[in-house]
């Protein structure tokens, strides 16, 4: 098993992983900007080390001073996290270079998801369904761009190779706006990644956004977790997750599963992965691939009883999956709301003291965060606090036991947006089931 990690990123998934390192005897390092002394992981962790000022560029991003302080420690592997360098192939190749462990994927796989165009290749190669597109980067030529749009049919949409998370794509209605959209769209494409590699698709108008959890080890073999619906989101923004998805049928689920496990096995994954899909009319696309631990692993963990994090760590030592697939049962439904410290109204950040905190419990309840009373929310970073999760026998319990923890749930001194969740909560198509990834967006526009 590893002797040491370092766990290179902060607040609730720093100590998720501290969590799961303890309850493998695995020795932890916490590293921290400046602003971060007082989280709670990094006073539980065996050791800590100060790597720079509050500004992630200098901390959490820099490189450097994180795998200084691992070689100080003598740690033998890194934890990324989520967010910060987990996606980073280069960072991957210099924790390796330096002879530690990197949990995660390998470099060579890193750098080809992030290319959106090279893992829709492969994974359309390997038999994952994918929405009908370019199948490749689009050249300058405007009438061969206008036969293939005109072949995919309107209305399309234009994204950058680069991009990922909502970030440089355009929808496309008709030819006249064709041209000019994917000139703009390859300018600033060029501006925020530093490539213009563009390419198409058709552009599906009302999906919901459905991932599948994957785990493969060292020795090819790979399982899927089932999935995750995660359409609830406004601006990019995940809210609320859930696992399973309704109306996805345990044979739905084994069909796209077993694709995305074998994809796995035919490009030697390594570790915790996420297939994206859109799913629309019954039909899953896929659109991009996560090569992280996901904010939102905790519902598969709850319906699957699997621990990803310590699973994570067992394959980055080398073990082999101690899961196969038929061992893999989703049991129940769990639903996820990420709290937030922000004006649920504007969405504005509300850093600041928490100067009370009480926790919710009870049958099914989940709390993933690293707040305390007293503890203060820096200015510097993402504004979730942590996550609520809760589980039952059913949708309705999971979701009862979820209004129920959002009511016991105290914190004062910085706004949250518990409102917001309790308000959803209760909102008929929520209760429902199966809203789209525009439902929230327009929900909030008719407030
Ligand atoms: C799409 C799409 C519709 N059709 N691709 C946005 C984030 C990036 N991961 C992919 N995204 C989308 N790709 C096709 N062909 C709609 C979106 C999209 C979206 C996807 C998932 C979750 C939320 C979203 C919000 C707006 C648009």
């Amino acid at each position: 098993m590893l002797d040491k990690v370092v766990i290179a990123n902060r607040g609730e998934i720093a100590l998720r992983v501290l969590r799961a390192c303890s309850e493998l005897g695995i020795k932890t390092v916490a590293i921290h900007s400046s602003a971060d002394r007082d989280l709670k992981h990094v006073r539980l962790a065996d050791e800590s080390v100060c790597i720079g000022p509050p500004a992630s560029a200098e901390s959490y991003l820099n490189v450097p001073a994180i795998i200084s302080a691992a070689e100080i420690t003598d740690a033998t592997a890194i934890h990324p996290g989520y967010g910060f360098l987990s996606e980073n192939a280069d960072f991957v190749e210099r924790v390796e270079q330096s002879g530690f462990t990197f949990i995660g994927p390998r470099a060579e796989t890193i750098r080809m998801m992030g290319d959106k165009i090279s893992a829709i290749k492969t994974m359309k190669k390997a038999g994952v369904p994918c929405v009908p597109g370019s199948d490749g980067p689009l050249g300058d030529d405007a009438s061969v761009n206008l036969e293939l749009a005109r072949k995919i049919g309107y209305p399309i949409i234009v994204k950058a190779a680069g991009g990922g998370g909502g970030r440089g794509m355009r929808v496309v209605h008709s030819e006249a706006a064709l041209s000019n959209a994917i000139t703009v769209t390859r300018t600033e494409a060029i501006n925020a990644f530093g490539n213009g590699t563009l390419y198409m698709e058709k552009f599906l108008g009302n999906p919901r956004h459905i991932e599948i959890q994957v785990l493969a080890d060292k020795h090819g073999n790979a399982i899927h977790l089932g999935e995750r619906d995660c359409s609830m989101q406004r601006r990019h923004q995940k809210m609320i997750e859930e696992a399973p998805a309704i109306g996805i049928t345990e044979e739905m689920r084994n069909k796209i599963g077993a694709r995305c496990a074998e994809a796995c096995k035919q490009i030697g994954y390594v570790g915790a992965g996420t297939f994206e899909f859109l799913y629309e009319n019954g039909e899953f696309y896929f659109i991009e691939m996560n090569t992280r631990l996901q904010v939102e692993h905790p519902v598969t963990e709850m319906v699957t009883g699997v621990d990803l994090v310590k699973e994570q760590l067992r394959i980055a030592a080398g073990e082999p999956l101690i899961f196969k697939q038929e061992d893999i049962k989703v049991n129940g439904y769990a639903i996820e709301c990420r709290i937030n410290a922000e004006d649920p109204k504007s969405f504005m950040p509300s850093p600041g003291t928490i100067t009370q905190y009480h926790a919710p419990g009870g049958p099914g309840i989940r709390v993933d965060s690293h707040i305390y009373n007293g503890y203060t929310v820096p200015p510097h970073y993402d504004s979730m606090i942590g996550k609520l999760i809760a589980h039952g026998d059913s949708r309705e319990t999971a979701l009862a036991r979820m209004r129920t923890a959002l009511k016991e749930i105290s914190i004062e001194g910085i706004k949250t947006n518990v409102p917001l969740h309790q308000e959803i909560m209760n909102d008929a198509a929520f209760q429902s089931g199966g809203t789209s990834i525009h439902y929230l967006e327009k929900k909030l526009g008719l407030q």
